[in-house]
């Protein structure tokens, strides 16, 4: 056997393994929600055949010729029985781009299609797109909004870093074709994390977004904004408010935001979001949940103190390490709910829970006091109610 149909024969063999392997649920966990031992997707769930020419004239050592680096943000929704993520591949040329992966469980047997989805750019292309939000609108499209990065015209001579990242629009029917939409504009320098909410507020689209004055830096802005378009063509925001700010000494201390679109439950809008806060080792990104107004959904009426979930074990490592971010959910209508999350900007895992389990979370575990002595006193009271009850 010649090395290249050898290496061919075992690779393919290790890639079927790998997406046909089985995920097993961790025991007992903290109640709200389960982990799982696996990833979901990872740069290994790449097709062999984006990454491998598979001409043996033209590749006789069976080489890689277009590597993919990372799988990670996947934007998520559930049709037709199946569970589809929508993944931002990064490209070993440090480029993303999005691409479908299905399942019939929702917790293994992910499978890229074909073919990466082919995003058609705006007049003012696109350098980099990634984290697609996902909603199922109630106009009757699905609709892709992620975030559009372009070099920042304004940076000095030789700072090749500086971006501007605004939120890119785009929708489809099937996930296959997409139409591309004008960019958001709203008065801020910059734009990432912005939701789309799935319903019509005064006969207006609604927008979840996060204003900030630089690209990695908030400044002064920061915290999860809320505004309204009257088109979605064509959308414009002029006035956005703050609707979860920032809190010093906080896990969003420095900066948050708005992941998928919020579930609809009986007892208002249930949020999933990361927050941000520096550390020695740098920053550090956990999930958060709330909860909001049914009618009114830019009013928090619930906010659980702390994190929901933080990068454990494997998760804390990676290209951006300490980092879990998530940007889709899967709510079923008999209201289990696959909560879709990236660790460390290098791979997906699912975490799963019910709507009863994460709105018991929402609304019985305690606000953040916002100092150690409060702390404390709130930790006493549980000790105590439970040493009676002993
Ligand atoms: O690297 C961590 C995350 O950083 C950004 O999130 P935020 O805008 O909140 O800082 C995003 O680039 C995200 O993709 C990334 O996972």
């Amino acid at each position: 056997m010649s090395l290249f149909q050898e290496r061919k024969t075992k690779l393919s063999q290790r890639y079927e393994a790998l997406i046909t392997r089985r995920n097993v649920p961790e025991e007992l966990g903290n109640g709200i929600f389960e982990r799982y031992q696996y990833p979901v997707l990872t740069a290994a769930h790449a097709p062999l055949h984006w990454k491998y020419d598979f001409n043996p004239e033209t590749n006789p050592y069976f080489m890689e010729r277009i590597g993919v680096h990372c799988v990670f943000n996947p934007g998520a929704i559930h049709l037709n029985s199946k569970f589809y993520l929508v993944a931002r591949v990064e490209g070993a040329d440090r480029k993303s781009f999005f691409a479908v992966a299905e399942s019939d469980s929702g917790v293994d047997g992910f499978r890229f299609w074909d073919r990466p989805i082919v995003l058609p750019e705006t007049e003012d292309p696109d350098v980099n797109v990634y984290d697609m939000r996902l909603v199922q609108h109630v106009d009757g499209w699905i609709y892709g909004l992620f975030c559009t990065e372009r070099k920042d015209p304004n940076a000095p001579k030789g700072d090749l870093s500086s971006a501007v990242a605004q939120c890119g629009i785009a929708r489809t029917k099937d996930l296959l074709s997409w139409e591309r939409l004008a960019d958001l504009k709203t008065s801020s320098n910059q734009q990432r994390n912005v939701v789309l909410h799935p319903e019509f507020i005064d006969g207006k689209y609604a927008f979840y977004t996060r204003p900030q004055d630089g690209f990695i830096d908030t400044g002064s802005g920061g915290g999860i904004g809320w505004g309204l378009s009257d088109s979605i063509e064509n959308a414009v925001i002029k006035q956005e408010i703050i609707i979860d700010e920032r809190h010093y000494h906080t896990i969003k201390e420095v900066k948050n935001g708005q992941g998928p679109a919020p579930i609809k439950t009986d007892k208002g809008w249930l949020h999933i979001a990361h927050g941000v806060r520096n550390t020695a080792a740098g920053l550090r990104y956990v999930l958060y949940a709330f909860l909001s107004d049914l009618h009114e959904p830019h009013k928090v009426t619930h906010r659980p103190a702390g994190h929901l979930l933080a990068p454990e074990g494997e998760e804390r490592v990676g290209d951006v390490s300490n980092v879990v971010f998530c940007n889709g959910v899967v709510a079923l209508d008999n209201g289990e709910v696959y909560i879709y999350y990236a660790s460390s900007d290098t791979r997906c895992h699912v975490a799963t829970s019910t709507v009863d389990r994460l709105l018991d979370y929402v609304m019985n575990t305690p606000e953040d006091p916002l100092r150690s002595y409060a702390c404390v006193q709130q930790r006493i009271a549980l000790i105590d109610r439970n040493l009676e009850l002993a």
